[in-house]
């Protein structure tokens, strides 16, 4: 596969001239960045248009928390949760990406006007996704992913974290496709976060340039991580509290989109979407 110039663009998805900005909707009781805030229907459907009036070029909406130790919450939930979003915020226009492993959830979200499958598993965690995105014909994200939330923490093993995440998502991009997904719409992701601790996180940051060189888009999901609570916690303090990582998360979106990458997944839109009209300006001037 060819290495990408420019940031490329996902077949069946809008074309933004500058690094897209991915307003995160949580419909869950506990995300650990913002549980329980959006868990209401109408609350969400708000959110989401309020984050598009800041700049979101898309919303994508979720309804299962993926923090360390979650434990999984049963499809019809899920699907409760999120296709009424989802169906809410496509009937305003809104370009909607769905985040979900579930097949089902998939299905049913792409018939309610998701644009976009957002599978932290990559395919992986249901047998019938890659069957379900391929038949639809939509656009997949795929995630770097070694297990789920409950047990991750202890999959965060790596001799070369870069070469090791490059080389599994190589090998996931190489099955989705076998099983059908076109290669001009995948997306790929690191998946900072999953599985891996705060210097493999880092790592990962700094040498987008080797996973942009697996030639497809790439999202980079760092917000409110604890990557970045890691960073800004003074010498043996607590690290601040999710919500107040956004000014960190800007400037890992202001590095990613100087980085080349296709977007950013934040849930505070204002100051990345700023930080990315920034680095495109600084990119005109290069
Ligand atoms: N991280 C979370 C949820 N969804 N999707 C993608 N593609 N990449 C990620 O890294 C990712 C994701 C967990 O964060 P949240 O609980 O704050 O939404």
């Amino acid at each position: 596969m060819s290495t990408l110039r420019g940031r490329g663009t996902v077949q069946g998805l809008p074309e933004w001239d500058r690094c897209a900005v991915m307003g995160v909707v949580n419909v869950t009781p506990d995300s650990f960045s913002d549980g329980g805030r959006w868990f209401d229907t109408t609350a969400a459907i708000k959110h989401g248009l309020d984050l598009v009036a800041e700049g979101a070029d898309l919303i994508d909406v979720g309804g299962e928390s993926t923090r360390p130790g979650a434990s999984r919450v049963d499809a019809s939930e899920e699907l409760r949760r999120v296709v009424p979003v989802v169906k809410g915020l496509s009937s305003e226009g809104v370009t909607v990406s769905v985040d979900t492993m579930r097949a089902r959830v998939a299905e049913e979200s792409v018939a309610a006007g998701a644009a976009l499958v957002n599978d932290v598993s990559g395919g992986l965690a249901d047998p019938d996704m890659v069957r379900v995105v391929a038949a639809a014909g939509t656009p997949f994200v795929v995630m770097h992913w070694r297990g789920f939330s409950e047990s991750m923490n202890s999959r965060a093993v790596y001799e070369d974290v870069v070469a090791e995440v490059v080389a599994e998502l190589r090998e996931r991009m190489d099955a989705v496709i076998a099983d059908g997904v076109a290669p001009e719409r995948i997306v790929i992701d690191p998946g900072l976060g999953f599985a891996k601790d705060a210097g493999h996180d880092l790592s990962l940051v700094a040498h987008l340039d080797e996973l942009r060189a697996l030639g497809r888009p790439l999202l980079v999901a760092a917000s409110r991580k604890r990557f970045l609570g890691h960073v800004l916690a003074d010498e043996g303090a607590a690290p601040p509290p999710a919500r107040e990582r956004d000014a960190a998360t800007a400037a890992i979106s202001a590095l990613s989109a100087r980085a080349g990458a296709w977007a950013v997944r934040v849930h505070e839109v204002r100051a990345t979407a700023d930080a990315v009209r920034v680095a495109r300006a600084v990119e005109g001037a290069a």
